[in-house]
């Protein structure tokens, strides 16, 4: 009986391993699957992503020869030094303690082996610090509680529309009609190196895409260089990875990646000033805004004026093309309906069909769709807004394109 019931444990605890171990191997499976897993490290679709994905498998392959070594020493050891019957158990195996050649050999081995994997590991930390030189594109990346900005040095002049964001006060409004400043979406173009600024307004976040480079952190005060690029056009997406408060979860970020003739038409419409409202709808649209709207967010050319004060973007996105995104509120909204359902909406969804009652959702009451501390003055507030209002925002807002 007791022999019977010790079998069937053993069989379970068998059980229960296999299932463990096919557990583990199949969300392995995961990272393959295509659309599944847009943020895997293990699909670089970049030059950096790649180095950084080359010095992991260096890496992986190392500690795999490693761990196979030991393992085999191990089972061979206890194989070989296993109780044999005619044991006593009285008697304790050679002891190696004190055996010199053997201390100093595994001793200097891992030091060796470590030494060879930092020769890679600098280099490609070298290689990745570079600054890409003149031909890259300069983009200006602000973290705040919680979305991007994208700053473009359009002009060249080393002044950013978004200046006073980074040091309060310095305000360029004449900036905004030769540079771009976006919310949420970067556009780059594939295929041609993006160096950007890193920098934060508020707390410390941290921006990764990372099928196109590793992680750097946005931190208030200080400036850190990432450089960027994708090897062939598409949608690439990540998240916020530093916590940054309540909605820290809902800060995403999107990068679409143009082939190049696409980007330079992309940034002459962004260089131009917002479509003028046209019909009854859309000019009832922007009186609202006016009104309820341009003490926050900048629509170029229309509301550069707010109460006779010039209205600098910073604290609120800059809507002035804001029907030429996918995604908004920190990327968590998709402005098109997303045809195949992979969550960022890709580049040749913008424009089709509206997600109108998402939008309408967020003007009706912001906070009540994504966690915003909007009486500390962080986030956009319920403004209660009537229905009328939020129709006539949305044919205003859907026309900014
Ligand atoms: C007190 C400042 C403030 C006011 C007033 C305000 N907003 Fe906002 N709005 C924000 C902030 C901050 C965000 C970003 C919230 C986030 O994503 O975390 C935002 C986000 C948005 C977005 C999403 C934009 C994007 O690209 O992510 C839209 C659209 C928007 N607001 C429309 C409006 C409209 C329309 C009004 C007027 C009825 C309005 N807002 C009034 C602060 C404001
Ligand atoms: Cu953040």
């Amino acid at each position: 009986m007791h022999r019977f019931r010790s079998t069937v444990g053993s069989v379970r605890v068998r059980l229960f391993g296999l299932l463990a171990l096919a557990g583990l191997v199949l969300s392995g499976c995961a990272m393959s699957l295509d659309g599944d897993t847009p943020q895997t490290t293990l699909e670089p679709e970049g030059p950096a992503a790649s180095k950084i994905d080359g010095l992991s498998d260096l890496t992986f392959i190392l500690a795999g020869i490693v761990f196979v070594l030991v393992e085999v020493g191990v089972l061979f050891v206890v194989w070989k030094f296993r109780k044999r019957k005619d044991d006593t158990g009285d008697e304790l195996p050679e002891q190696l303690h004190g055996n010199t050649k053997l201390e100093i050999g595994w001793t200097a081995l891992p030091a060796v082996i470590l030494a060879f994997m930092a020769v890679f590991t600098v280099s490609t930390i070298l290689d990745l610090a570079e600054d890409p030189g003149e031909e890259a594109t300069r983009i200006r990346v602000v973290g705040q509680q919680w979305w991007w900005s994208y700053d473009y040095d359009i002009d060249g002049d080393g002044v950013y529309a978004d200046d006073d964001v980074i040091a309060p006060g310095i305000e360029n409004p004449e900036e905004y009609e030769t540079d771009i400043e976006v919310a949420n979406e970067m556009v780059i173009p594939a295929g041609k190196p993006v160096y950007l600024e890193i920098e934060a307004r508020d707390v410390i976040h941290s921006f990764w895409i990372p099928a196109l480079n590793g992680k750097k952190d946005a931190v208030p005060g200080r400036t850190h260089y990432l450089s960027l690029e994708a090897d062939e056009p598409g949608t690439y997406v990540g998240q916020c990875t530093e916590y940054c408060g309540l909605s820290h979860a809902y800060m995403r970020m999107v990068v679409h990646a143009l082939p190049e003739a696409e980007y330079e038409a992309w940034v002459e419409e962004q260089l131009a000033p917002a479509t003028e409202p046209q019909g009854a709808e859309e000019q009832a649209g922007a009186e609202v805004f006016a009104g309820r709207c341009a003490s926050c967010h900048l629509v170029e050319g229309t509301n550069d004026e707010y109460d006779g004060a010039t209205v600098v973007s910073g604290a609120a996105p800059n809507l002035t093309h804001f029907a030429s995104r996918g995604t908004y509120a920190g990327s968590i909204f998709n402005l098109w309906q997303d045809a195949d359902g992979n969550e960022a909406v890709d580049w040749d969804e913008i424009g089709g069909e509206l997600n109108r009652n998402q939008l309408e959702a967020w003007l009706r009451n912001p906070p009540g769709e994504k966690p915003m501390a909007a009486d500390d003055n962080r986030g956009m507030p319920n403004l209660g807004l009537s229905e009328a209002d939020i129709d006539s925002l949305v044919a205003y807002l859907t026309s900014l394109d």
